[in-house]
């Protein structure tokens, strides 16, 4: 099977394994779990923070970021595509008991002037607004790579307003790959930043929080205890983790060839409509017209063929590849799908 549905969906490598297998673990509820501070040093050093906290999940990374910054009954701006926004759930309102305030962004950018604009007065009536969030690769505008630039100006808007910044940054890594950007070069801008490990990186679970705040670490670290999100000999996890930044991180570029590749591959396809020049990483959303099937019966033709999409809109799927997919699978999913559409 040739899984394209999502970078989460790798296995660890048998090396990662024996890392893991390897692990010194202790209990890290009593931050006595060697390989889980290890985990946090070197994460919170890559993206130039003083300290990291490692969670099970993104979602909970991008939970604990508006909860510990944003109190119940304040506004959080956001791109109306966010991972926030659409797929955790409603944790936002359910949990955090925030408000999100939605700007409408272009392949999921929005730019410093929406920012600045959804910033609400101050005044006696309107609610206040807390935190401003973005999404860096952001997944649903196609992995899109937000510009340092773009991201300079709406730190300033931030700091105009005394506002502090969070990073969705489950696919950071991804974005430092095809930038050349240095993750501490994005991160500086923001008070707390997430990124995944079980993504194009590999690893089988965990995400890690970074910030420069010590009084920010310690509410994250509470409400990780609150939200059920600390662990115990987490260190097995935590190994998987280090493994995956020592080993994975550079790699990423090749999961750029393949998506621009299988971009390259459909546009071939008369059924398919994709714009190969929005494909910046390992993400590519593209549409099928077709008159034998639609999304959704394509997607389980495919199946049956090997290869697995998601299908992520009336016509529209979505592919991601990752260290588990080659550039020989890239082909083959390429021809099964021509094969289907073209047939
Ligand atoms: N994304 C998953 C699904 O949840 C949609 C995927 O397959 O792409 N931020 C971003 C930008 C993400 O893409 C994801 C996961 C998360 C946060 C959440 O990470 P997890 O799944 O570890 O909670």
């Amino acid at each position: 099977m040739i899984d394209l549905r999502s970078d989460t969906v790798t296995k660890p490598t048998p090396a990662m394994r024996e890392a893991m297998a390897r692990a010194e673990v202790g209990d890290d509820i009593y931050g006595e779990d060697p390989t889980v501070n290890r985990l946090q040093e070197v994460g919170a050093a890559l993206v130039g923070k003083r300290a990291a906290l490692f969670v099970p999940s993104g979602t909970l990374g991008n939970q604990l970021s508006l909860r510990a910054q944003a109190e119940p009954g304040r506004e959080v701006i956001v791109d109306g595509q966010s991972h926030i926004v659409r797929y955790e759930q409603g944790a936002a309102a359910a949990l955090a008991g925030v408000q999100l305030h939605w700007v409408t962004g272009t392949q999921g950018i929005v730019t410093a002037e929406q920012v600045e604009a959804a910033i609400r007065p101050n005044d006696p009536y309107s609610i206040r607004t807390a935190l401003i969030c973005i999404e860096n690769t952001h997944n649903a505008g196609g992995g899109t790579v937000y510009p340092l630039s773009t991201i300079q100006a709406i730190r300033a808007v931030a700091t105009a307003h005394g506002l502090p910044m969070h990073l969705d940054g489950a696919r950071l890594f991804n974005a430092v790959a095809a930038s050349g950007v240095s993750a501490a070069e994005y991160a500086q801008h923001f008070e707390t930043v997430t990124f995944c490990l079980s993504k194009g990186l590999g690893a089988p679970a965990g995400s890690l929080i970074a910030t420069d705040d010590p009084g920010l670490m310690e509410r994250l670290r509470r409400f990780r205890r609150m939200y059920g999100g600390a662990m115990r000999q987490s260190g097995i996890l935590a190994a998987a983790g280090l493994y995956a930044l020592e080993h994975h991180r550079a790699r990423l570029r090749e999961d750029h060839i393949n998506a621009k590749r299988l971009a390259a591959r459909l546009q071939q396809i008369p059924a398919v409509t994709i714009d190969p020049t929005l494909v910046e990483t390992n993400i590519l959303f593209f549409d099928v017209d077709s008159k034998k099937y639609s999304v959704t019966s394509f997607v389980a033709a495919l199946k049956q063929e090997g290869v697995l999409i998601n299908a992520v809109g009336r016509n529209t799927c979505r592919a991601v590849t990752h260290l588990d997919v080659s550039a020989d699978d890239i082909e083959l999913a390429a021809d099964r799908i021509a094969r289907l559409l073209n047939g």
